[in-house]
């Protein structure tokens, strides 16, 4: 496929950019960004991860891409926290194969170190599929991880494939509650499942992460039923780091 040879042959620095959602509580407070990658490529035109992160995957090409994108999140990190403060935690997305390879702990640590950051700084997010393939590294990778202070997110919970055990399993530090998930629930107003949702989580200690928050009927909701963070084209979308300057200064 034309994609798998683009993304061999590329120049990371070249084509790849990061944009940044911001993350609010409650009160609307910014608490952190998820780092959301973007590929322009010279022969493809844009092509979105949803399309290349499955075919990097299988292609064996998903830890030029991961790696690319740690350092250069953590390299944007002290940035973010001049716009947001100190206590920001930066979000990054891995693809669930990565978590199966041998290097990706050091790699996190290292990067760390190069970037002067505190590991409670990042937050890890792990796709839906992470566990679908469990292998003793994936063990041995979460525990490394958590064990040097990594935050640890579950993302596109609800979308199908994360099962309440995994949740138990891997006790996350946050759940992110997926956009189709809040939409559906939304539209047929099951306050009382969103509710139970949230409340297993919270039970296990979790703190969970509304998605695809694009209007003020699915911000109530998800307040309703005890959400504590919100993420959405409501806040904002994904943006540049100079767009996240103007955006956190025009914010009233
Ligand atoms: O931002 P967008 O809607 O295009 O993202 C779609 C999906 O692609 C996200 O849900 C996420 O799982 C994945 N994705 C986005 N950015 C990254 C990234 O930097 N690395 C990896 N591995 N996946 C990403
Ligand atoms: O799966 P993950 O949450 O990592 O992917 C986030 C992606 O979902 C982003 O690329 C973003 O473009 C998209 N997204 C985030 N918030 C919203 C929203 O409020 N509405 C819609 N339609 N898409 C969203
Ligand atoms: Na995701
Ligand atoms: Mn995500």
């Amino acid at each position: 496929r034309q994609i798998q040879e683009e993304l061999r042959s590329l120049d990371p620095d070249e084509q790849f950019r990061l944009v940044y959602m911001p993350i609010v509580d409650a009160l609307g407070q910014v608490t952190g960004c998820e780092a959301l990658l973007r590929w322009h490529s010279p022969v493809l035109g844009s092509v979105t991860p949803d399309e290349f992160v499955p075919i990097a995957e299988s292609s064996g090409l998903f830890t030029k891409i991961d790696w690319w994108v740690i350092d250069k999140a953590m390299s944007d990190c002290a940035q973010l926290k001049s716009l947001f403060g100190p206590q920001t935690v930066l979000a990054i997305n891995i693809s669930s194969a990565e978590l199966h390879s041998r290097s990706i702990s050091d790699y996190f640590s290292d990067r760390l170190t190069r970037h002067g950051i505190q590991p409670q700084s990042i937050d890890i997010e792990l796709t839906e599929t992470f566990a679908v393939k469990v292998s003793d590294q994936l063990h041995r990778n979460i525990e490394e991880l958590r064990r040097q202070g990594f935050r640890l997110s579950i993302d596109d919970f609800g979308a199908g494939y994360t099962s309440v055990q995994q949740i138990i399993d891997y006790a996350a530090d946050t759940i992110k509650l997926d956009r189709a998930l809040v939409s559906n629930l939304a539209a047929s107003q099951s306050l009382p499942v969103l509710q139970a949702v949230i409340a297993l989580c919270h039970a296990k200690d979790m703190a969970v992460v509304g998605e695809g928050v694009d209007t003020p009927e699915k911000l109530a909701m998800l307040t309703a039923a005890g959400c504590d963070r919100f993420q959405g084209y409501l806040i904002s979308k994904p943006l540049s780091l100079d767009d996240l300057a103007i955006w956190a200064l025009t914010r009233t």
